[in-house]
């Protein structure tokens, strides 16, 4: 969901902490946590908070888990000193998920953890106190639309109708309106609202929503998914890390989860390792995007031990790497290296190492001088920097001379020290091994006039090619004349997740052209694409004659129409063929 026009003078004021953040520590906890995947003996594979919905447990039902919420284990400040320990700046915690279930003290409603459990504590009091006591801003998870036990909210459609619009709004007046005016007057100060799936809610009611918790706490951050373009910033899909740069003003995030679940489950052992989360982090960093990582307490109030293990494994290594991520905007070059990713902060440029360089790295594009270097956690390293810049083609080139030997620590960082603010060209250039990368936010986009045409998506992709009478080009710059692979990045969006072939497509450069059918076989395994998958398509050869600047034309002879939203794609890669 895009940010909300800077208009909102509050907007930068209430942003700037939480885009220095970077990292965030989410918390869902609530009665599934008492199921933990299972109902009635069954075991259900979808995510463990929706288990009232995917076993389709009536209300009365599903009620009696509050009489057995008892979590004798809970500490506030075990869990807000993990936070700190994990790096992240920040705290959010749902209050009400979906289930409609208030896990605080809700004088408005009987259906609240001081009401329906033996509990008889207020949980986010504790952690309000322990946040303020550790200066950890902390915020609170809210499903404004979505409330399975009510008539008038949205997604119970195995008790309720579908409630009319007189009906949803009366539901906002009585109960969303009442619990968040207690949310924002009980705990101090609420740096966050994070609001989730919207639905169908009208642009007015996410308008009135927003002022509401602005009339009581001007400073708190409204999510995107409060709808229809109007939270302060904007929220990627679950789980969802765009290739490249998303292209897009204003600030973002990605909430994220540990395994598959966000709310506990028993059997998701799915745990990514510490070497993916923190990828993942750095990935999101170097597109300016900050990364909420979830937590599943049980019904114990225990935080699982894997989740424990790695999330102290990532505050170690933001302890020795954290200045390249806290406080950095995203790489000042629009396109991903296959070596890793960079992130900048005043005139320091980060490098960041998915693969250490075997003893050399060179990186076209970067129009500054480095002034000096640093590798983080190892002051003393030697790296030796040459720079030059090509006159027949234009282009800066930058040698850095790197130990061959890899420095310990999951993800090596490499500073550089500029004599200014980070410039990069942004034409696409060929970069250490050859490979030119032509990313979706890049390309100029051709419609005809009068039609749905291609549009730059919320995840970075270009979506909605649907008419074969539109067509993409790019700009780019060829440094080594000769024959190149073109290979067309298919991927997926909120709005097409599945990866979908069998296009037809036509790419040309200059005299050299070439047709093909793309098929989603070779998938993209790595750490970002486990939720939205990416396949490499292969779309023949194209020959280069001359060094200097290009156009790359695509044009769809063919869209297959099992693809509602047309060709989705996130790049044309270009790789040099034959040459070594
Ligand atoms: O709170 C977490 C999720 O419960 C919530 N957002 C994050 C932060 C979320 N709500 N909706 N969704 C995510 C999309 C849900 C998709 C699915 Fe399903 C739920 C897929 C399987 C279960 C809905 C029901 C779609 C298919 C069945």
């Amino acid at each position: 969901m895009a940010p909300a026009a800077n208009q909102d003078e509050g907007l930068a004021r209430r942003l700037k902490w939480w885009e220095e953040a970077r990292f965030g520590f989410f918390v869902h906890w609530g009665l599934y946590a008492i199921p933990a995947g299972r109902w009635k003996g069954k075991y259900y594979e979808r995510i463990g908070e929706w288990i009232m919905h995917s076993a389709k447990v009536p209300v009365e039902e599903y009620e009696q888990l509050a009489a057995e919420f008892n979590p004798v284990k809970f500490d506030a400040e075990k869990w807000v000193s993990l936070a700190k320990q994990a790096g992240t700046k920040y705290f959010v915690i749902t209050s009400k998920h979906h289930d409609g279930f208030a896990l605080f003290d809700s004088p408005s409603s009987d259906y609240d953890i001081i009401d329906a459990t033996p509990f008889g504590r207020d949980p986010m009091k504790e952690l309000a106190e322990a946040c303020r006591k550790a200066k950890m801003p902390f915020g609170f998870y809210y499903s404004q639309a979505q409330d399975w036990h009510e008539p008038g909210g949205l997604g119970n459609t195995w008790d309720f109708s579908k409630p009319s619009q007189k009906k949803f709004k009366a539901y906002l007046e009585e109960k969303v309106k009442p619990q968040l005016r207690e949310l924002l007057t009980q705990y101090g100060p609420i740096a966050l609202i994070w609001f989730d799936t919207p639905r169908d809610m009208r642009e007015e009611h996410s308008i009135e929503l927003k002022h509401f918790v602005h009339s009581i706490q001007p400073d708190c951050i409204v999510s995107g998914r409060i709808g229809n373009n109007v939270g302060d910033y904007g929220s990627l899909g679950d789980n969802q890390i765009p290739r490249g740069g998303l292209g897009l003003p204003g600030a973002w995030e990605t909430p994220a989860t540990l395994n598959d679940t966000w709310g506990y489950k028993t059997d998701d052992k799915n745990w990514k390792s510490t070497r993916v989360l923190l990828e993942l982090l750095v990935d999101l960093a170097s597109k300016g995007i900050n990364y909420l990582l979830n937590v599943g307490p049980t019904a114990e109030g225990v935080i699982p031990k894997a989740s424990v293990t790695r999330l102290e494994a990532m505050g170690r290594w933001l302890e020795v790497h954290g200045e390249a991520i806290y406080g950095t905007q995203g790489s000042p070059f629009p396109y991903e290296f296959s070596w890793g990713r960079m992130t900048r902060k005043g005139r320091n440029l980060y490098l960041h190492f998915f693969q250490w360089p075997r003893g050399r790295l060179v990186v076209y594009g970067l129009r500054n001088k480095v002034k000096s270097t640093c590798l983080l956690g190892d002051r003393d390293a030697a790296i030796e920097v040459t720079q030059d810049s090509d006159s027949a083609t234009g282009s800066h080139r930058l040698e850095l001379r790197i130990p061959r030997k890899r420095p310990s620590g999951e993800i090596p960082v490499l500073r550089l020290d500029l004599d200014g603010p980070p410039d990069a060209e942004q034409l696409p250039v060929p970069q250490f091994d050859g490979r030119i990368e032509l990313p979706a936010p890049l390309a100029e986009i051709h419609n005809q006039s009068g039609t749905r045409g291609i549009a730059l998506g919320q995840s970075g992709s270009l979506e909605f090619w649907t008419n074969k009478r539109n067509g993409v080009s790019w700009q780019f710059r060829v440094v080594e004349p000769g024959d190149y692979a073109v290979h067309v990045i298919l991927s997926t969006s909120r709005v097409s997740r599945k990866l979908v072939g069998g296009h037809v497509v036509s790419l040309a450069v200059g005299g050299s052209q070439t047709e093909s059918k793309l098929d989603v076989n070779r998938r993209i395994e790595s750490a970002r694409t486990q939720y939205f998958p990416e396949a490499r398509a292969e779309a023949g050869t194209l020959r280069i004659e001359t060094a200097g600047v290009h156009t790359l034309q695509m044009r769809a002879r063919s869209i297959n129409r099992e693809a509602s939203a047309g060709i989705v794609f996130s790049a044309v890669e270009l790789v040099p063929v034959g040459r070594r």
